[in-house]
């Protein structure tokens, strides 16, 4: 039996208007709420006892026990609690801080940002409700300086309400069962079901901060790059809010801090002679560079300067395809690569700087020039990182497990679209973000697939004219009705696998069937998004079985055979699912989690690491633009 799970979740639309990255400058300050929050999960019955008791009226330790919580982090793992690693329904935070008498002064806005909270948000200051979000992943704001005023000595008491319930209007959608059945379970028995391969992990995953803009300020930058021979050409648009008309300055520095080129208006192009082109890790001995363009706008209000700063880091490159290739930079690109997770140990999926260091030296030691960001919008901080690095990202949107017919209806389709809307906002200057892709293996064969992906897909076009657009498939070619409207086809598939496990025999021939079938029908370059095999490190057998080192090289090993002679043809890249083991929910297929990585969950090579290491390290020298002397590894 399924009941509206309407006491656990509520609607409501995207935020508007800009979301740059919060960067200090001489007119913005940030103040990071990082590190430990009170917290406590609702227990009641109806997941509704904070909303009747207005938890957030007063401080949290006064309506009920709390427990060190800290941020960013998923709750999931924190404690040695089961029902607070399986719960459902709304968990509450909250923090403390103190604002600088400064910045309630007039002229000033104060931002309140959240990073990225999974799933629904509802956020109050002082008791005050600010906003609320729906989706994780991406981030969301308020402006609260008039809630400050309102409370002389600076106090700030932010109060946060998660909820991780996922329904069939959701992305990724899910369904609340509630089993009503007291000879097989207890009472007022609920689970969440899903239908993708991870942890839904929930909590504060990304840094909470305040930072301060000027009244009048900069909202939104949106460049566009492309060059002509030695001249490159950034086309940028800025967005001021606050000033009727504003004079906005705009100037362009090397990574030397030289000014190359400037220019005044709302709009206009930059150009710069001898430009140093945006290149791929492995592809050029001068990989990930970037500009900073520098935004300011000045004015004169009531007797008062204005003025405000931001800098933002641009890299000028451009992306084309073809039927047969990827073109950056007008030269073919290889994609080689992995498929990643935000997760980790204890942390769950909260950003974790180590972590995130760590494996960006991991992918260049592997050699691996790119990432899909499966199956959610990565942090900012990585998508940065993968800037700077040059390493290429597909990225892509929480369009999950669309598996159930009544997840193809309007409201589904219109989240989505709102959807992309936040994530191409959020990442839109992004010279490592290459292609957009709407969804992972949804149910693309149901009848309302053709109109929906038809629908998702013309609208990311049209924010985003630049960039191709795709969608990640693993339905049978011929009855596809997504694939008519993708810019690259990209196919997941599991031979050896899930399809006649234990028989390594049949990759060649099925492998070479699957490209066929695409190019046959479609005369569309494909990259190989998904493919791999689980091992739990340390287990060998000779000959190899599933579930050993030795499989998981065979698997690759067969694989990566098709793809030496069809990359000579249409296949244009290749992810490995997956760069490391990951969480999932409880399952007889899962033995504590995913462990299709070539990395443990710490970050230990298995046998398939070192393979595809020499793999990688070998295609680059290949397909790259490196000069000879360019050594094995980094
Ligand atoms: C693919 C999914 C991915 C899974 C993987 C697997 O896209 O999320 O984790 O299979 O089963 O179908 O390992």
């Amino acid at each position: 039996e399924q009941r509206s799970p309407t006491t656990y979740y509520v609607r409501k639309g995207p935020s508007a208007g800009g979301m740059l990255f919060p960067r200090e400058s001489s007119s913005r300050e940030i103040k990071e709420l990082n590190g430990l929050w009170n917290f406590r999960a609702d227990h009641s019955l109806n997941r509704n006892l904070g909303f009747e008791q207005a938890w957030y009226k007063s401080r949290l330790a006064e309506s009920g026990p709390v427990i060190d919580m800290p941020v960013p982090a998923s709750y999931n793992d924190i404690t040695q609690d089961p029902r607070l690693r399986d719960f459902i329904g709304w968990v509450w935070y909250e923090r403390e801080v103190l604002v600088p008498s400064g910045w309630v002064s007039e002229g000033t806005r104060v931002v309140l940002r959240v990073g990225s909270a999974h799933y629904y948000s509802v956020v109050w200051v002082n008791g005050i409700k600010v906003m609320e979000h729906e989706g994780g992943h991406l981030p969301f704001e308020a402006e609260i300086v008039e809630v400050l005023r309102n409370n002389p000595g600076g106090a700030c008491r932010i109060t946060i309400a998660v909820n991780n319930t996922l329904t069939l209007q959701t992305l990724p959608p899910g369904t609340i069962q509630h089993i009503d059945d007291p000879t097989r379970y207890p009472a007022d028995y609920v689970v969440q079901n899903t239908n993708f391969d991870f942890f839904n992990y929930a909590g504060l995953h990304r840094p909470v901060m305040l930072y301060t803009t000027p009244k009048a300020y900069v909202d939104d930058i949106t460049v566009l790059t492309t060059f002509a021979d030695n001249i490159g050409l950034l086309s940028y648009q800025v967005s001021v809010l606050g000033s009727p008309n504003p004079t906005v300055t705009v100037t362009l520095s090397d990574k030397g801090g030289r000014c190359v080129a400037s220019s005044t208006g709302p709009s206009g192009v930059l150009k710069v002679t001898d430009a140093n082109l945006w290149w791929p890790y492995l592809m050029h001995e001068n990989p990930g560079y970037l500009y900073s363009m520098g935004v300011s706008w000045a004015a004169f209000i009531v007797g008062s300067v204005y003025e405000d700063v931001y800098a933002l880091p641009v890299g000028i490159r451009t992306v084309q395809v073809t039927n047969t290739q990827f073109l950056l930079n007008n030269k073919p690109f290889y994609f080689h690569g992995v498929n990643k997770h935000e997760d980790a140990d204890i942390r769950g999926k909260g950003l974790d700087w180590p972590l995130m260091v760590k494996d960006f030296n991991l992918l260049k030691w592997l050699g691996a020039n790119s990432f899909r960001t499966s199956h959610y919008p990565y942090a900012e901080e990585i998508m940065q990182m993968a800037d700077r690095h040059g390493i290429v990202v597909i990225d892509e949107c929480p369009g999950v497990g669309i598996k159930d017919i009544r997840s193809f209806g309007n409201a589904s389709l219109s989240h989505h679209l709102a959807v992309m809307d936040e994530l191409v906002r959020r990442d839109k200057n992004h010279a490592s973000v290459v292609m957009w892709s709407v969804a992972n293996e949804p149910a693309a064969e149901m009848p309302p697939a053709g109109f929906y992906f038809k629908t998702l897909m013309a609208h990311t076009k049209s924010l985003d004219p630049t960039r191709p657009v795709t969608f990640i498939t693993d339905s049978n070619f011929a009855r596809d009705k997504g694939a008519p409207y993708v810019d690259v086809i990209c196919v997941n598939s599991y031979f050896s696998w899930y399809h006649d496990p234990g028989h390594l025999e049949v990759i060649p021939f099925q492998l070479n069937t699957q490209f066929e079938n695409w190019y046959g029908k479609y005369q569309k370059p494909i990259i190989q998004s998904e493919y791999g095999a689980d091992v739990v490190p340390g287990l060998h057998t000779d000959p190899p079985m599933m579930f050993t080192e030795e499989y998981q090289k065979m698997v690759l090993q067969n694989y990566h055979d098709v793809f030496d002679r069809k990359r000579k043809e249409y296949v244009i890249g290749e992810l490995i699912w997956n760069f490391a083991d990951f969480m999932t929910a409880q399952t007889v297929t899962r033995v504590v989690g995913n462990k299709k990585g070539i990395f443990s969950r710490q970050r230990h090579p298995k046998a398939g690491a070192f393979l595809l290491r020499e793999r990688y390290w070998r295609l680059a020298n290949e397909t790259g633009l490196l000069p000879e002397s360019t050594p094995f590894c980094a």
